[in-house]
């Protein structure tokens, strides 16, 4: 049954959606600096199953406070003593969340600020769009806690960023902030104002059809799973579907009779 945005029942999480389809989810723990429990990571599911089937165009991804998120829940992690089991199905809780978000079609930008440390970059690398301000910092301290990244950090961050730097951050604590962060990859954008770009962002990709960015935010991320002869044949397929759409019928009329923007320097 399709959900509406009354029927969460969250806690750690607040959502809403406006009525362009543009969706807002924040970390609402920031007297935790956003730490992720396992109950947020539950609420990561419950949300990121439905969204993609409530209409909705696109998502900011933000949170309360000052940080954007602290990663693992450390204090909750030491008090619940974990067996290896324990945490291993954790961690793929945390897999379930990030794939939802990583493959389920619907843009997500994250407006970031603060710490982007550990789970917290595992969660902002899931988002297909990452807009820092000045405050914002990255940083994986799996290496000082004593511990390993588990949300995906060694897929994704490591796709952002490449291998020797990942584990340069994770050896050595090392923290990316501003210019630096942007020539890495960790962010694409760097303002003043990450919610309001985010916004802007969201609102742009809003105006794609929703099958084109179905297909921007889960074919890329499938294809790159693939070898190179099944991407080409996945891509194929997917552009079978996606460039026939009645959707895309009017923007290559109005190209073709020369009413659509041109792909020029400063026009958008
Ligand atoms: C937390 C957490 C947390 C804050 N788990 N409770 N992540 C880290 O190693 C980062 C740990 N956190 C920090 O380094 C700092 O807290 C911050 C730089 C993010 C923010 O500093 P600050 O001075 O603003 O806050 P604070 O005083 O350190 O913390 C405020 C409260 O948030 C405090 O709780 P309180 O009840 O004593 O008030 C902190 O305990 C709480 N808090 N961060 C739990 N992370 C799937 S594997 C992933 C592995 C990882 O993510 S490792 C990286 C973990």
């Amino acid at each position: 049954m399709k959900k509406t945005i009354e029927d969460f029942a969250l806690e750690n999480l607040a959502l809403s959606m406006d009525d362009d389809g543009i969706a807002t989810l924040t970390l609402n723990r920031p007297a935790k600096r956003n730490a992720l429990n396992a109950d947020t990571v539950e609420e990561l599911i419950e949300v990121f199953s439905a969204l993609p089937r409530m209409g909705t165009r696109a998502v900011v991804l933000r949170a309360e406070g000052t940080h954007f998120c602290a990663g693992l829940d450390l204090v909750e992690h030491h008090e619940e003593d974990r067996r290896p089991e324990d945490f291993m199905h954790l961690c793929l809780r945390w897999h379930e969340a990030f794939n939802k978000m990583e493959y389920g079609g619907v843009p997500i930008i994250a407006a970031l600020k603060g710490a982007v440390v550990g789970g917290g970059l595992e969660l902002a690398s899931s988002a297909h769009i990452r807009v820092a301000d000045a405050s914002t910092y990255f940083a994986l301290p799996e290496g000082q806690r004593g511990l390993f990244t588990g949300g995906g950090a060694t897929i994704r961050v490591a796709d952002l960023v490449g291998k020797a730097r990942m584990i340069d951050m994770m050896l050595t604590g090392r923290i990316y902030a501003q210019d630096e962060a942007i020539q890495v990859g960790l962010a694409q954008y760097l303002v003043e104002d990450s919610e309001a770009k985010a916004y802007e962002i969201a609102r742009a990709a809003a105006e794609n059809p929703p099958l084109s960015n179905f297909a921007i935010c889960s074919a890329i991320s499938h294809m790159q799973n693939m070898s190179a002869l099944d991407a080409a044949y996945a891509e194929s397929v997917v552009a079978g579907i996606v460039n026939t759409q009645p959707a895309s019928r009017g923007r290559l009329e109005a190209f073709a009779n020369k009413t659509a923007a041109r792909v020029k320097p400063g026009q958008s």
